[in-house]
């Protein structure tokens, strides 16, 4: 089965160009000046007209919790519905992660994942591994997954005591570990220990409402946690460190001044922490401000966070845009907390949106459209060992989204919603720009806004060392 995406600019992480991407069977066969297929005498099974678009590789969220145990329930979204949304959303490879919490089996917990996810995805995916638990026997089941399992990557945490924490120890001896193996740790940098004495004397004097999430939360909390995972890194032999879900203008000065060291120190952002704020969304009157608890949390408009981030994206102080997408219904999840704002789940729906928050981006001024495509897709997959994709090249697999500047997007519950959500952390948004196609591997399962793929299409994908270092 050959495709041929004609008459759009292919956009890269580098540049735009007017071409036609030729697609055979799953992979990219040829890239093509404007009327060269026909000049070739190349007569396609199928043809999807770009005219007027983008053509850019699918996205990549490297960072998603679908089916997620946490708070007493469990993320909303499976792997069928969240894979679906993200396909809906320009998505076309997710990384979610696998978890292991203390005294469990990493690979009885790995089989779990796979379970769940195995002929469920419409899209492809991989798996990070959470260690939830450092001991010998985890630490000799990192090195067995980068070895056997094509997991290169690992999330520690220095937050939530007593669920996913890893004290300073744990978290050196898993650096070393990953220091050996060549593979990666991602880090929830936030204190734990000190952010849980602060909600314990904030629901002791009374303060019980969402927005108290925040608050006792700091930034502070945030800097203070990555700059001790940098140095803990170091000492590990300047073992590949990546710090998820920033948040905090001040703790983007710890990865800018670490990445100015020579450390290899990197960062994601997500789209909550460049468009919502804690005056205008956490503290919505009554209990409506649990739609927007996450960890690390939404901080205040007039700290200038948004603004920071916005410019560590363009300094690539800040690598990647992820989602942290971990949907929690408003009905029975989120009101787990009415009364105490430290029993709502945390979480924040988002793989759908992504993409389009991003250009918004691109159209108000904070990115350029390459810089758009490298946060969301192609260093992404670099970051990740993801090697066949992030890029439209001969021999990538044929992930593409071909998307319509001209178009506009609405976003809620009402007008373009397939996440598994009763509500929207973006409710009435409005941006420029449209998903127009999307082919998964060759595979056209977005189109003339219909989605025509199958859960089962996605593949587990094997993931290599990183080679954004090289
Ligand atoms: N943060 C969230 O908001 N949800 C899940 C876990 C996390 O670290
Ligand atoms: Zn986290
Ligand atoms: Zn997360």
């Amino acid at each position: 089965m050959t495709v041929l995406v004609q008459n759009g600019t292919i956009l890269s992480a580098t540049g735009r160009r007017a071409g036609d991407v030729l697609i055979d069977g799953e992979s990219i066969a040829a890239i093509l000046a404007p009327g060269q297929a026909d000049a070739l005498g190349i007569a396609p099974d199928q043809k999807v007209d770009a005219t007027d678009k983008y053509v850019l590789p699918g996205g990549i969220d490297v960072h998603t919790h679908m089916q997620l145990p946490f708070g007493g329930t469990e993320a909303s979204d499976t792997f069928e519905t969240g894979t679906i949304a993200a396909a809906w959303g320009g998505v076309t490879t997710i990384v979610d992660f696998a978890v292991q919490s203390a005294g469990q089996n990493v690979h009885e917990c790995l089989a779990e994942w796979h379970e769940k996810a195995d002929g469920n995805c419409a899209i492809d995916y991989g798996f990070h591994q959470i260690i939830g638990g450092v001991d010998e026997e985890s630490l000799k089941a990192m090195t067995y997954l980068v070895d056997n399992e094509g997991i290169t990557s690992f999330k520690l945490f220095m937050a939530y005591p007593g669920v996913f924490y890893s004290d300073d120890g744990q978290i050196l001896r898993a650096m070393q570990n990953a220091s050996e193996t060549g593979s990666m740790i991602m880090m929830h940098a936030e204190n734990g220990i000190a952010i849980d004495v602060l909600v314990a004397q904030a629901l002791a004097r009374g303060e019980t409402d969402p927005k108290h999430h925040s608050f006792t939360r700091p930034a502070e909390m945030e800097s203070e946690a990555t700059h001790r995972a940098i140095q803990l890194s170091k000492i590990a032999g300047n073992v590949p460190l990546y710090i998820v879900h920033m948040s905090a203008a001040q703790a983007l000065k710890e990865v800018a001044a670490a990445q100015h060291e020579g450390l290899n120190v990197f960062a994601e952002t997500c789209p909550q922490y460049l468009y919502l704020s804690l005056e205008e969304h956490l503290s919505q009157p009554g209990f409506e401000g649990a739609k927007w608890v996450c960890s690390t949390p939404l901080r205040s408009h007039h700290e200038g966070h948004q603004r920071d981030l916005w410019k560590g994206l363009r300094m690539n102080e800040l690598a990647v845009v992820s989602t942290d997408h971990c949907p929690f219904c408003m009905k029975e999840q989120k009101e787990l907390g009415v009364g105490d704002f430290s029993k709502i789940p945390n979480g924040i729906g988002g793989v759908e949106h992504r993409m389009e928050l991003l250009y918004q981006g691109v159209v108000t001024g904070e990115l350029t459209l390459e810089r758009w495509v490298e946060t969301c897709s192609t260093t992404p997959a670099r970051m990740f060992g993801l090697d066949k994709k992030g890029v439209i090249e001969p021999g990538a697999d044929a992930d593409i989204l071909v998307w319509d500047p001209n178009g506009h997007t609405k976003i809620g519950i009402d007008d373009k919603h397939h996440m598994n959500m009763d509500h929207s952390a973006y409710e009435g948004f409005e941006v420029d720009g449209k998903v127009d196609t999307v082919l998964s591997r060759g595979t056209v399962v977005v189109e003339n806004d219909e989605f025509i793929g199958r859960p089962g299409h996605g593949r587990y994908v094997k993931r290599g060392l990183s080679t954004y270092l090289n």
